[in-house]
C-alpha cells in the first residue's frame, strides 16, 4: 500500500471551472454523464488524471468526439487523458451500483432513499475526476428519476427547474454558485418530510432553512431547525459570517459513517443528530444535536468558503470548526447569565471537552497512530480523521484565542477571510493570519514555536516547580516543558530531542484560606496570570506575596498539556472548596480521585480493600451540598473519573483492576453519603411542568440521575424501588433512560430485564430509541461476549447500519472493561473487525483500534490483544484502511 507524505504535494495542473452532471437514479444502477470544462494552467504535455473507484466506464469524449480504448488509459484507479489544446471538453459516461455499495462512501442506498457521501474521497465512486480538494468549480446538476419512488431529488445550491419527463421519469436540476471541491459535492434523492424556516441575515439577505427527514419524524425535527436559527445568529454575532445561500437544507440518513456531513448547502446528517423529541432523546442527546447542526453549519464558511489545499491540512477546518462548535455550546449554555454563573456554566462544557480530549486523544498521542495535527503521511485518509485533528485541533486553535485575547482572534480571523476566501489553503496559512495580529499586539516577537503543535505529535508535560520566599514575600513559579518521541517518531529518531513548544499556561494563587491573591504581570493585576511557556524552562517571579501560596494550575485548560507536580492532598482539598476558576476546581477533585483510585488498583489483590480517605467524603459531601453550585456543574464535579481515564494511569494497564477500584470507590462513596444522595435525589425531582432540554433542567435531571446511580451503587434498600418508579413514571427520555441505566448497571434482577423488555417493546419501532437499548446492554456489567453475540441475532440487529454496529459492538469493544478484556473479548474483537471490514472499511478501521494501547498492558491480556491483531493481518482481504491500522498497531 503506498505511503503519500505531505511533502509530495504538487498542485493540479488544470482547472475545471465548470462541471455539468447529469444522472439518471436507480438503485441498482445510476448511470452519471459529466461534462467538464478544461483549462490547462501548468506545462505542456501533461495529461490530465481523474480519479475512479468501483465505476463502470462507458465512454469518453474529447470536444465532442468519442475516445477509442487506444486513446485513454485506464489503470490503478485512474483514467489518464492525453489533451492536445490547453483548452477543451471532456465527457465521460460511467455506472455505479448504490444498491450494492456497503461502504456508505459515494452513491449509497439507505432504506429507500438515495444519498452521496464524499469526504474525502467517495466522489471518485460516482464519476471520473480530480477528487482533491484544491480543484474547485462551479456545479449544475441535472437528476432524473422515477417519482414514486424519488419524489424529492436535490443537489447542491439552488433549484433551477423541475420537469416531468415523456418517458414517465422527473428531473430538477441544480446550480450552486460558488465554486467548490468535489468533497462537497451531495445529492439526496426519496421521499422525505420537510419542516422549514425563513429567516432573514443580518445584511437582509432572506433565506430558507430547511429540515428534511423521513416520512412521520417531522414531528423531531423542531430542535435541529432551532438549533439551526440559532447557529446562523451566532455566526453573525460572534464572527460576522453570515449565510451566503438562498437555501441551506440538511438531511437525515438512518444510515451513515459519522456525525454529519457540511456539503454546500446540503448537509447530510446521520439521523442521531437530528431527530428528538421529549420522549424519545435524552438531554445529552439534545446537546449533541446542537453541536453537530453547529459544526456543520459553521463550516460553511471555515471549511467550505475556505477550504484545504490537501488533506495534511484537514485540521485547517476541523480544528477550527470544532473550536467553532465548542464556544457556541458554551455560549448557548451561558445565555442569560453573567459572572461567576456564566463561568460556571461555560465550564461545564469545558470539562466535558477536556474529557473528551483525554479519554480519546491523549492515549492516541501516546499510540501507535500518534500523529501531528496536521500529519505528515497516510495511507488512506479515512484513518485520519481523528480525534488528533478534530479535538487536539480544536485546542490547537483554542491556544491562539487564548494568546491573542477574543477581540485579537476575531482581528485574525478576519484577516484570513480576507486572505483567503475562496481559496484552498493550509494550515500555516491560518497561523500566519493570527500572527500578523500577535505581531502588532508583541512587537519584536513571532508564532514560530507555537507553529511546532501542527507538525510535533505527542501530549507535552509541563513540570511545575514553585518557591515560596517569605522575606522577600516572593513566589517564584518555574515550568519546564519535555516533548517526549511518540509513535512513529520513536522508530526514526527516539534520543533526538523535539524543540520546545508555544504553551500558554495560566495560573492563580491561592492563600491558606482559600483567597484568590492578585498577582502582578504585564504590567496588569489580576486573578489569573498567561504564562507564556516558549522554551524548555522559564521562571517568573510574582511580589506581594503574602503567605504560601497553593497554585492554581492551567486554568481553564489553558493548554493540552500533562502537569507534572508536587501537591498535598491539602492543596487540593483547599484548591476543590476554593478555586475560583470552575475548571480547575473540578480538576483538583479529579486530582484526589485519581489518587484515590490509584492506591485501590495497587492493592487490589489483597484480602481487604483499603477505606477511602475521609477527606475525600467530606470533600464530596460538602460540594454535594454546596448551594452556590449549579446542578450540572456539580454533576461533574462529583463524578468520579471514567473506568478508561482509570485504566490509562495504571502501568502496566490492568482493566482488572481498574474496573475494581472504580467500583469501590463508587459504593463508598454512595455508602457515606447514602443519605445525602436520597435527600438531593428527592429535592431534585422534576415536577411535571412541560419538558424543554434547557441548561438549567437539564442540570437537574443530571443530578437526580446521579445521586440514582450513587445509591444503587451503594445497595441502598430503597434505590432499586426508586430506579424502578423513575422508570415506569418518566415523563421524558432523560428520567427513563436514568431509571434504566441504574437498574441494568447495578442489579441483575428481574426488576431490571422486566424494564429492557418493557422498552423494547414500547421503542421497537424507533431506530435511534433501540440504539440506545442495545448500547445500554452492551456496556452493562456482566455483559459478556455470550450476551453480544446473543444480542446480534436479535432481528433489530444489523452489522450494517453504523449507529447499530457502534451501539452494541463498538460498545462493548471500547467501554466494556470487564467484558471485552477477556481472551473471548479480544477473539470477538477480532471477528467483527475483519466482517465489517467486507462491508464498510471505514468502520471497520474505527473498531480495529480499539486496542491501539495494547503493548501497555499487563502481559496476559497484551499477548492476547497482539495474537488478535495478527489474527487480523494475516486476513487475505484487508481494506487499506484496516491494514494501516494493524500494520501500524504492530510495528
Ligand atoms: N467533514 C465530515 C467528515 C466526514 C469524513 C468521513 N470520511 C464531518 C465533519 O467533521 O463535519
Ligand atoms: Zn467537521
Amino acid at each position: 500500500v503506498p505511503t503519500i507524505s505531505r511533502h509530495d504535494y504538487q498542485p493540479y495542473p488544470y482547472h475545471l471551472p465548470r462541471v455539468s452532471l447529469e444522472f439518471d437514479l436507480n438503485a441498482a444502477q445510476t448511470r452519471v454523464h459529466s461534462r467538464l470544462d478544461v483549462e490547462r494552467v501548468g506545462d505542456e504535455n501533461q495529461p490530465l488524471r481523474l480519479n475512479g473507484q468501483d465505476l463502470v466506464l462507458e465512454s469518453v469524449a474529447l470536444d465532442g468526439r468519442t475516445l477509442s480504448a487506444e486513446e485513454y488509459q485506464l489503470q490503478d484507479e485512474i483514467l489518464t487523458i492525453f489533451p492536445t489544446s490547453a483548452s477543451f471538453t471532456l465527457q465521460i459516461t460511467s455506472l455505479c451500483k448504490p444498491a450494492e455499495n456497503s461502504s456508505l462512501m459515494g452513491l449509497y442506498v439507505s432504506g429507500d432513499k438515495l444519498f452521496t457521501q464524499c469526504e474525502a474521497e467517495g466522489f471518485r465512486r460516482i464519476t471520473w475526476f480530480p477528487d482533491r480538494p484544491d480543484v474547485m468549480s462551479r456545479y449544475r446538476v441535472t437528476l432524473r428519476a422515477d417519482p414514486k419512488q424519488y419524489p424529492l431529488l436535490l443537489s447542491n445550491g439552488n433549484l433551477l427547474e423541475e420537469a416531468d419527463l415523456p418517458d414517465g421519469r422527473h428531473e430538477a436540476v441544480w446550480e450552486d454558485p460558488h465554486p467548490k471541491p468535489s468533497y462537497l459535492f451531495a445529492l439526496v434523492a426519496g421521499d422525505f418530510a420537510c419542516r422549514e424556516q425563513a429567516i432573514t441575515t443580518q445584511g437582509k439577505r432572506d433565506a430558507l432553512l430547511q429540515i428534511y427527514s423521513d416520512r412521520g419524524s417531522e414531528t423531531k425535527t423542531e430542535w435541529a431547525l432551532d438549533c439551526l436559527v440559532r447557529s446562523v445568529q451566532w455566526d453573525e454575532q460572534r464572527f460576522g459570517l453570515e449565510l451566503d445561500l438562498d437555501r441551506f437544507m440538511v438531511v437525515a440518513a438512518r444510515d451513515f459513517n459519522m456525525g454529519a456531513m457540511e456539503n454546500k448547502g446540503l448537509n447530510i446528517f446521520n439521523s442521531a443528530y437530528v431527530l428528538a423529541d421529549k420522549d424519545s432523546a435524552t438531554d445529552s442527546a439534545y446537546r449533541a444535536i446542537e453541536a453537530v447542526i453547529g459544526h456543520e453549519y459553521f463550516h460553511n464558511w471555515t471549511g467550505n468558503r475556505v477550504t484545504c489545499r490537501d488533506w495534511f491540512q484537514l485540521s485547517l477546518k476541523e480544528g477550527l470548526t470544532v473550536f467553532r462548535d465548542q464556544e457556541f455550546s458554551a455560549d448557548m449554555l451561558a445565555q442569560d447569565l453573567s459572572g461567576a454563573e456564566a463561568a460556571s456554566a461555560r465550564a461545564v462544557k469545558r470539562i466535558d471537552d477536556v474529557s473528551t480530549l483525554r479519554i480519546a486523544q491523549f492515549p492516541e498521542d501516546a499510540g501507535p497512530m500518534a500523529h501531528p495535527i496536521r500529519p505528515e503521511s497516510y495511507q488512506e485518509i479515512g484513518n485520519f480523521y481523528t480525534a488528533t485533528v478534530y479535538e487536539k485541533g480544536a485546542e490547537v486553535i483554542r491556544m491562539q484565542h487564548t494568546i491573542l485575547g477574543e477581540a485579537g482572534f476575531r482581528a485574525g480571523i478576519d484577516e484570513y477571510f480576507r486572505r483567503h476566501d475562496g481559496a484552498a489553503v493550509t494550515c500555516d496559512d491560518f497561523v500566519s493570519a493570527m500572527e500578523s495580529v500577535y505581531i502588532q499586539q508583541n512587537p519584536g516577537k513571532d508564532l514560530d514555536a507555537f507553529r511546532r503543535w501542527y507538525s510535533q505529535a505527542g501530549t507535552p508535560r509541563v513540570k511545575v516547580d514553585l518557591d515560596y520566599n517569605a522575606e522577600t514575600r516572593t513566589c517564584s513559579i518555574t515550568l519546564g516543558q519535555r516533548n517526549e518521541a511518540v509513535g512513529i517518531e520513536r522508530l526514526q529518531s527516539p534520543l533526538l530531542p523535539k524543540p520546545p513548544l508555544h504553551i500558554p499556561f495560566a495560573l492563580g494563587l491561592l492563600d491558606q484560606q482559600g483567597k484568590a491573591i492578585p498577582l502582578e504581570h504585564d504590567g496588569k493585576t489580576a486573578e489569573t496570570v498567561l504564562l507564556e511557556l516558549t522554551e524548555e524552562q522559564q521562571t517568573w517571579v510574582f511580589s506581594n506575596i503574602p503567605q504560601k501560596p497553593v497554585p492554581s494550575l492551567l486554568r481553564n485548560f489553558s493548554a493540552p498539556v500533562i502537569v507534572d507536580v508536587e501537591r498535598q492532598e491539602a492543596d487540593l482539598i483547599l484548591l476543590a472548596q476554593h478555586d475560583t476558576d470552575p475548571f480547575a476546581r473540578w480538576e483538583a477533585v479529579q486530582e484526589l480521585a485519581t489518587r484515590q483510585l490509584l492506591a485501590l488498583t495497587r492493592s487490589v489483590g489483597e484480602e481487604q480493600q483499603p477505606e477511602v480517605d475521609p477527606r475525600i467524603i467530606e470533600t464530596w459531601k460538602r460540594l454535594l451540598l454546596d448551594a452556590d453550585l449549579s446542578a450540572a456543574y456539580k454533576t461533574r464535579i462529583l463524578s468520579q473519573p471514567t473506568e478508561k481515564e482509570l485504566l490509562e494511569k495504571t502501568s502496566p494497564m490492568d482493566p482488572a483492576a481498574a474496573v475494581k477500584a472504580s467500583r469501590h470507590l463508587r459504593r463508598q462513596l454512595g455508602e457515606a453519603l447514602a443519605s445525602d444522595w436520597l435527600s438531593v435525589y428527592r429535592n431534585s425531582a422534576g415536577s411535571d411542568e412541560q419538558y424543554t432540554p434547557d441548561p438549567l433542567s437539564s442540570g437537574r435531571r443530571s443530578l437526580h440521575n446521579l445521586c440514582l446511580y450513587y445509591l444503587m451503587a451503594a445497595g441502598h434498600p430503597e434505590a432499586k424501588p426508586l430506579a424502578v418508579a423513575q422508570y415506569y413514571g418518566a415523563t421524558n427520555m432523560t428520567d427513563r433512560m436514568g431509571g434504566l441505566s441504574a437498574l441494568v448497571h447495578f442489579s441483575n434482577s428481574p426488576e431490571s430485564q422486566e424494564a429492557l423488555n418493557h422498552f423494547y417493546e414500547q421503542w421497537q419501532q424507533d431506530p435511534l430509541v433501540i440504539d440506545k437499548w442495545f448500547a445500554l446492554q452492551a456496556s452493562a456489567p456482566g455483559t459478556t461476549v455470550e450476551t453480544i453475540k446473543s444480542l446480534m441475532l436479535h432481528p433489530a440487529f444489523s452489522l450494517r447500519n453504523p449507529n447499530r454496529a457502534r451501539s452494541l459492538i463498538f460498545q462493548f469493544c471500547m467501554n466494556n472493561l470487564q467484558g471485552v478484556h477477556t481472551s473471548e473479548g479480544y477473539e470477538f474483537w477480532a471477528d467483527q473487525v475483519i466482517a465489517l471490514d467486507q462491508l464498510n472499511p471505514e468502520i471497520a478501521a474505527r473498531l480495529a483500534r480499539a486496542f491501539d494501547s495494547w503493548a501497555r498492558f499487563t502481559a496476559t491480556n497484551r499477548d492476547a490483544m497482539q495474537a488478535g491483531l495478527q489474527r487480523i493481518q494475516q486476513h487475505p482481504t484487508l481494506s487499506r484502511n484496516v491494514s494501516e491500522i494493524v500494520s501500524k498497531a504492530l510495528n
